[in-house]
C-alpha cells in the first residue's frame, strides 16, 4: 500500500474512533469500533538503537576483509542472526578471483521469509570490507583495511533490524534478505573488478536459476552523518516505478531532506549485476552530486565516530513503510 493510502486510512479509522468517542458518551454503545478495517495495522516502528547495535557488533570483529578470522566469524554470525529471526537461510560459498590475482573465500548469505510466496522482493547489501583505505588523505594509512562502518556494516545492520520487523510483525510477504560478498575488493577503471558476490550470485541464481524477484533493493552507505539519497542513474533507467515508490514513502514519513527527489549520479554498484541479469533493482546509496560519496568513502574515518543513528532510521523506517504497511 502507498503512503498516501495507508494516511488516508489512519484519518478514517481516527475520526471513526472520535465519531464512536462521542457516540459513547452520548449514551449510546459505542457502535462498531470492531468495523475498523483490519487492513490499519501501522508500520512496524524501526529501531535506530537495534540497527546501530547490528551495525557495532559487524565492527567490532574487526575489518570483514576476506580472507581473514573476522569475516569468516562474521559470516557465520550473520547466517546465525538470519535464521533466529525466522529466515530460511543459504549459502553460495566460492572461490573468486580478484583483478589482482588474490583468490577471495567468498560467501553469499541469503535469508528467505515466506518461501513459499511468489512474488518475491530482494534486499540486498554487501558485508565484506575494502582491504585499503586508499582514498584516505594520509597516503601512509592506504594500505590499512577501512572498519566499513558506514561502507558495508550500515546496510546490513539495516536489513538485519528489518529482518527482526518481518519476524515480529508475522508478516506474509515473499522477502528475501541477501548479503553480498567481495564486493569492495576493486580497483578503479575496471568496473567488473567490483561485485564479485553478485556476478556469482547472478551466474547462480537460486531455485536452479529461475529465482526472478519482482523487484531489489541495495543498500550501499546508509549510516554516514548528513547523508543524501539522491536517485540513481542505472536505478532510474532500471525500474522508475520502485524508485518513485520508495522516495515517495520517504517523503510520506518525514525524510525528505534524506532522500531529495532528484538525479545523483550513475554508480557502479551490486545492483548493475542484477540488473545486467533481468532484475529490476534500485540503489539507495550515499552519494552527493559534486561531492561524490561520504567523505569517509574508503578511508580509515569510515568508522563507528562517523555513524549517525539518525540516518540509519530515516533509511530502515522508510524501508519498512514501503515493505510492511498494511
Ligand atoms: C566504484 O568505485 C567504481 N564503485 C563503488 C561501489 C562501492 C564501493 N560501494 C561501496 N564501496
Ligand atoms: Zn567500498
Amino acid at each position: 500500500m502507498n503512503m498516501k493510502l495507508y494516511r488516508r486510512i489512519v484519518v478514517a479509522v481516527l475520526s471513526a474512533l472520535s465519531l464512536a468517542g462521542c457516540a459513547a458518551t452520548g449514551g449510546k454503545a459505542a457502535a462498531d469500533s470492531t468495523a475498523v478495517e483490519p487492513e490499519t495495522v501501522p508500520p512496524p516502528v524501526f529501531e535506530a538503537d537495534s540497527a546501530y547495535a547490528y551495525l557495532k557488533r559487524q565492527v567490532d570483529f574487526g575489518p570483514r576483509v576476506p580472507n581473514t578470522d573476522a569475516h569468516r566469524l562474521t559470516g557465520q554470525w550473520l547466517a546465525s542472526e538470519l535464521t533466529r529471526h525466522g529466515a530460511v537461510v543459504t549459502e553460495q560459498k566460492a572461490t573468486l578471483t580478484a583483478f589482482d590475482g588474490t583468490q577471495l573465500m567468498a560467501t553469499n548469505i541469503m535469508g528467505r521469509f515466506n518461501p513459499s510466496a511468489d512474488d518475491r522482493v530482494l534486499l540486498l547489501a554487501h558485508w565484506d570490507c575494502r582491504p585499503w583505505a586508499d582514498e584516505d588523505p594520509d597516503s601512509k594509512r592506504h594500505n590499512d583495511a577501512v572498519d566499513g562502518a558506514n561502507d558495508g556494516a550500515s546496510g546490513v545492520a539495516v536489513l538485519l533490524e528489518i529482518a527482526r520487523l518481518i519476524k515480529e510483525s508475522g508478516s506474509s510477504r515473499g522477502i528475501d534478505i541477501l548479503f553480498l560478498d567481495a564486493e569492495d575488493w576493486g580497483t578503479t577503471n575496471d568496473d567488473d573488478s567490483w561485485a564479485l558476490g553478485a556476478q556469482y550470485f547472478m551466474a547462480h541464481l537460486p531455485d536452479g536459476g529461475n529465482y526472478r524477484p519482482s523487484a531489489a533493493i541495495l543498500l550501499d552507505m546508509v549510516g554516514g552523518k548528513n547523508a543524501t539519497f539522491c536517485r540513481e542513474y542505472f536505478s532510474q533507467k532500471s525500474a522508475p516505478g520502485i524508485a518513485d515508490a520508495v522516495w515517495a514513502t520517504a517523503r510520506a514519513a518525514g525524510y525528505g531532506d534524506y532522500f531529495p527527489n532528484r538525479m545523483g549520479g550513475a554508480v557502479t554498484d551490486d545492483h548493475v549485476k542484477l540488473i545486467e541479469g533481468g532484475i529490476p533493482a534500485i540503489d539507495i546509496i550515499d552519494y552527493r552530486p559534486g561531492d561524490g560519496f561520504n567523505p569517509t568513502w574508503h578511508t580509515v574515518s569510515d568508522n563507528l565516530d562517523n555513524i549517525d543513528p539518525a540516518t540509519l532510521k530515516a533509511v530502515g523506517q522508510t524501508l519498512t513503510n514501503y515493505l510492511l504497511a498494511h
